[in-house]
């Protein structure tokens, strides 16, 4: 199937290809968010496609669940790559990260939005006996997942948890990590990239970002992965807005789940109390000046200063009060005015957007999701319209790409992607 579609195709024909893309990323229990560029399972993108198996294959939705929470470690963390075959075509792979666990994985997460995915399987899918075979060990699983975060990841209970890594958010080379990661050296040793025999340089991050990112793998290792002693020492150590809204939102969903599974304990005691600390904290990531959320930088004590659409996701969360409301959509209003597509990943009128160039612009489609499930609920029918419709455009302009040029809605980064395809099956068509 060739991807790069110029002009709109009906829906059926879509959905045809949608479905063909995950098949064809299918690795058995499994989907790679798509070869070569990313020939491993992805933590966040294996929930987002879980979504997409959804309306056309049940068992397998809950599978891509099942072989992500396989990997879990004793400590509860669910990794952010699981190398479960080997592959050559991706840097760095499990040498690097010189994790010793069965599956071979990296040591850092990624964010947490598979309660939020296994909430929707769980109320949609009609296979009851599906359900009721796998639910209570997912969420037993979930539980521990969970706690993890708030255990070693706020160790000190102050509402809002610490991310290390910019691969951690998901938003690999946002510019609101270009501050933080300034402070962390640069790796000492030479390597290969294989991203860009894939994708052109210029829609990918740079190499000086690269070796920052490398020093902080090669820290882990050396700190022996011991959340105690990271949280210490590392030197990139943030509180990422987008995985405290994702998080939030996460044990939001999953505490929903327990009482319809009639769980009731300490631990889901526990879970509700974290989320009463985050409910206090948030405040602290509003900007008065930019009218919007950002990340916060725990080394240097400043809040991140570009404006990313991370910012929107508080609305999803729940963690926006009337107070920030209105503020915060004026803002979202703004950036959506005479945009055919929508949202850029940085504002367009941010000094850092670059709008090919990954997440410093590029559109992304599950954020979007996430951003116009917030809107719905605070009852902004408009705005998560105006959202679905310049998602839907994208689609029709160049199909499932990995994300789109914030102007063009061109293809950024890898084609026949897997979690676009997903978003465009359970959401869009
Ligand atoms: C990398 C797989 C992953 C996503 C991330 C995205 C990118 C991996 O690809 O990171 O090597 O740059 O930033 O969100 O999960 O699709």
């Amino acid at each position: 199937i060739k991807m790069t579609l110029t002009m709109a195709l009906d829906d059926e024909q879509l959905i045809a290809d949608a479905k063909a893309t995950l098949i064809k990323n299918d690795l058995g229990g499994y989907t790679v968010p798509t070869h070569g560029l990313y020939p491993f399972q992805w933590n966040w993108d294996s929930a987002i496609v879980a979504l997409g198996w959804l309306p056309f294959d049940e068992p397998r939705a809950w599978e891509e669940a099942t072989s992500l929470l396989s990997a879990q470690w004793k400590s509860g963390m669910v990794p952010h790559v699981v190398f479960h075959k080997h592959s050559d075509t991706y840097f760095p792979g499990p040498d690097i990260w010189g994790v010793k666990n069965t599956p071979d994985s990296t040591s850092i997460t990624q964010p947490p939005v598979l309660a939020t995915v296994i909430r929707q399987l769980f109320e949609q899918t009609k296979d009851r006996v599906l359900v009721d075979s796998q639910i209570e060990q997912i969420v037993k699983q979930l539980i521990d997942y969970h706690l993890w975060w708030y255990k070693q990841r706020d160790p000190e209970y102050t509402g809002l948890v610490v991310s290390y890594h910019p691969w951690e958010s998901g938003m690999d080379n946002s510019p609101a990590w270009d501050e933080a990661l300034r402070a962390v050296p640069k790796v000492g040793w030479e390597y290969t990239r294989r991203d860009i025999n894939h994708i052109d340089a210029s829609e990918r991050p740079h190499k000086e970002e690269y070796d920052r990112f490398l020093y902080l793998v090669d820290f882990f290792r050396k700190m022996n992965f011991d959340d105690t002693l990271i949280y210490q020492d590392c030197p990139y150590r943030v509180n990422d807005v987008s995985i405290i809204s994702i998080l939030h939102r996460g044990t939001k969903d999953l505490l929903a789940l327990c009482k319809a599974l009639n769980i009731d304990n300490k631990q889901t005691e526990y879970l509700a109390h974290r989320m009463d600390l985050t409910e206090a904290a948030i405040g602290k990531l509003w900007s008065a000046e930019t009218n919007m959320f950002h990340s916060f930088d725990t080394r240097s004590n400043k809040l991140c200063s570009a404006r990313t659409n991370a910012g929107l996701l508080p609305l999803f969360a729940g963690l926006v009060n009337e107070k920030f409301t209105p503020k915060l959509i004026e803002v979202l209003d703004d950036w959506l005015l005479d945009r055919p597509f929508a949202i850029s990943s940085t504002h367009h009128d941010d000094p850092c957007y670059e709008p090919q160039r990954y997440w410093r612009g590029p559109i992304w489609l599950h954020i979007n999701w996430m951003i116009v499930l917030g809107l719905e609920d605070y009852g902004f029918l408009k705005q998560a319209k105006q959202v679905t419709d310049a998602s839907r455009n994208l689609i029709y302009t160049s199909g499932f790409n990995e994300s789109f040029h914030a102007e063009t809605g061109a293809r950024s980064g890898g084609a026949d992607f897997s979690w676009t395809a997903a978003m465009a099956l359970y959401w869009l068509l």
